[in-house]
């Protein structure tokens, strides 16, 4: 395979024991609903000023070792007038890139939905690649119902995650795959692991069938949860039902298992980790996080698009990003909140 011992040397700096994945990757849409709440203006250089903020954080390398950026932030410098990926490196982060172009309805199937961007990846790759990017990020979604996501959606879902996937290990980046299952509804748990369940599979075949190298790959995933509209789950509840649908859906090849927060509070994604640990401690995989609203809400709320608080935002930071380390080592509890 070409370009072999490059995936190789991203993946062994991507996955250690103890380390996670922020995603900073948000678009310009969805990062302007995060600054509204703080009555932030969303403008390039409040951004700028964001994820300069996130990446320049004293310690943070310590916990996190990736980082996933949107597209503009690798044009964008810290104040020092480095790139924000070179401040990422600066801290043994590995600068990674979100490279899907959204979600859209799938044609002719009402409810399912289609992730974007396959035409011209594979320039849009190189490009990234020489802007120092060393991984990348696709996410596909599916929304749950008694009917939803249709066999047909999850099938063209899988299709499009193999395809990236594949268009990335050929031009050496390594690729995160994230099949996301929504934790919106009113479904309960059994319903949210069936699906979860026929959504991994449909995405480890799809691999398989386009020759995607699992080990040189890191699953994205969601928890398995009841709707948030139904009910909230005990961590060894979601830990359970989550180790369950994973064991029989994801082989042991697969170096790290990266859990998405989907909009759980921070807390509770830490809870929910520090379970998963707990119970899994036979696991082929490490689990681990690439959480984006769970390792930056508090930080956002400290900091306000005030100057002044950037270091209250940074402590902020870091403390989600030490609670969740603990959490990766089954050592979390909930009073070290408090601390
Ligand atoms: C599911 O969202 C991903 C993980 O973030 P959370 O932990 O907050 O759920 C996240 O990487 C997401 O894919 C990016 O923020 C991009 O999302 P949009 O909606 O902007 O494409």
């Amino acid at each position: 395979m070409q370009y072999l011992s490059e995936l190789e040397s991203t993946i062994n700096d991507m996955v250690s024991k103890g380390r996670g994945i922020l995603a900073a990757d948000e678009s310009t849409g969805t990062i302007a609903k995060r600054f509204k709440s703080i009555d932030v203006e969303a403008s390039e250089e409040n951004r700028r000023i964001w994820r300069s903020l996130l990446v320049s954080t004293e310690g943070l390398g310590e916990y996190i070792s990736a980082i996933i950026l949107f597209e503009e932030s690798l044009n964008q410098k810290i104040d020092s007038g480095e790139l924000i990926q070179q401040a990422a490196w600066a801290q043994k982060i590995v600068p990674g890139i979100k490279v899907d172009k959204g979600t859209t309805a799938l044609a002719l199937s009402p409810g399912d939905l289609i992730t974007q961007g396959l035409d011209g990846l594979s320039e849009r790759l190189q490009g990234y690649k020489s802007q120092g990017a060393r991984f990348a990020k696709w996410r596909e979604v599916y929304a749950v119902d008694q009917h939803l996501p249709s066999q047909h959606g999850i099938q063209a879902n899988a299709e499009m995650l193999a395809r990236y996937a594949a268009a990335c290990q050929a031009e050496g980046i390594v690729p995160i795959v994230e099949p996301e299952v929504l934790m919106d509804g009113t479904h309960d748990i059994e319903r949210h692991a069936e699906v979860t369940q026929a959504v991994q599979l449909a995405v480890f075949e799809a691999l398989h069938r386009h020759k995607v190298v699992l080990e040189l790959m890191i699953l994205k995933p969601n928890m398995v949860l009841p709707g948030k509209e139904l009910r909230r789950a005990e961590p060894d509840e979601v830990a359970a039902a989550t180790l369950r649908v994973f064991r029989r859906t994801v082989p042991a090849a697969v170096p790290s298992i990266n859990f998405l927060s989907g909009g759980l509070g921070p807390e509770e994604a830490t809870a929910n980790l520090n379970a998963l640990n707990q119970q899994a401690a036979d696991a082929p995989w490490k689990l681990s996080i690439s959480y984006g609203r769970a390792l930056q809400q508090t930080a956002l709320q400290a900091w306000h698009g005030k100057a002044e608080n950037v270091a209250a935002a940074q402590q902020a930071l870091l403390k989600r990003a030490r609670l969740n380390h603990l959490a990766m080592l089954g050592n979390y509890q909930a009073q070290l909140e408090n601390d």
